[in-house]
C-alpha cells in the first residue's frame, strides 16, 4: 500500500526519488516551486529541459502532461516536470480534469523510472491561482484513484495554511470513505 503523507516544508529539501515541479509549458523556469527547483538543482536541469524542447516538445509541454529530467544537485534522483492549469472558475470541470491529470501523469512517469518515493507540491495553487482547498481535494483524490505502486507519495506544503488545508480535506475524504 502506498503511504500518502503530508508535510509542511520546502520541496527542494526532500530526500525522495522524484520531486515534482509545478512548471509551465516552456519548461524553461519561472517563480514559485519552479524557481526554487532550478536554483537548488543547478544548470543541469535547465540543460535537459532545453534538450526536451529541442526534441520532443518543440511547442512546449502541454497542460496536464509530465516529463522527467535529472534532479541535478537536489537530494532527489529525478525531477518530474508537469504543467498545471491556470485557475478559471468558468471552466472549472475541464481544468480540474487537467489538474488531476498532472498527478496521474507524474505518477506514471515516476513509476516508469522505477521510483519508490515521490514528493508533490500543491500544483496550480500558487501563481496559477487555484483555491487551496479545491486544489487539495483534486490532488488527494487523483493520487488515491491512481493507486500507484510506490512506497510513499508525499505532499510538501509550503506554510501552515497549505498544510492545514490538505489535512482538513484528507480527514473529510477519510470520513466519507470510512
Ligand atoms: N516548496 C514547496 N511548495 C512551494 C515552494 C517550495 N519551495 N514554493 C512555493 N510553494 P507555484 P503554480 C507552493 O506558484 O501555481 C511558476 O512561475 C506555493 O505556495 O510554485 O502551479 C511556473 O513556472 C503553492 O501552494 O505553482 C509556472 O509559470 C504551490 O507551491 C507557475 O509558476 C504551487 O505554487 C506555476 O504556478
Amino acid at each position: 500500500m502506498t503511504q500518502i503523507t503530508l508535510v509542511q516544508g520546502d520541496i527542494t529539501e526532500q530526500r525522495v526519488d522524484v520531486v515534482v515541479n509545478a512548471a509551465n509549458s516552456s519548461l524553461l523556469g519561472g517563480g514559485g516551486v519552479d524557481g526554487a527547483i532550478h536554483r537548488g538543482g543547478g544548470p543541469e536541469i535547465l540543460a535537459e529541459c532545453r534538450e526536451l524542447r529541442a526534441s520532443h516538445y518543440g511547442e512546449g509541454l502541454p497542460t496536464g502532461r509530465a516529463v522527467a529530467t535529472t534532479a541535478g544537485r537536489l537530494p532527489a534522483r529525478w525531477v518530474v516536470h508537469t504543467v498545471g492549469p491556470v485557475y478559471r472558475a468558468e471552466d472549472h470541470r475541464e481544468r480540474a480534469e487537467l489538474l488531476a491529470s498532472c498527478y496521474r501523469e507524474s505518477l506514471r512517469v515516476a513509476a516508469g523510472l522505477g521510483a519508490r518515493t515521490v514528493a508533490f507540491p500543491a500544483i496550480s495553487a500558487g501563481i496559477f491561482g487555484w483555491p487551496l482547498e479545491d486544489a487539495a481535494r483534486i490532488a488527494l483524490e487523483a493520487v488515491a484513484a491512481e493507486a500507484p505502486d510506490l512506497d510513499e507519495v508525499r505532499f510538501v506544503l509550503f506554510g501552515a495554511d497549505a498544510y492545514a488545508a490538505f489535512e482538513r480535506v484528507r480527514s473529510e475524504i477519510e470520513g466519507l470513505t470510512g
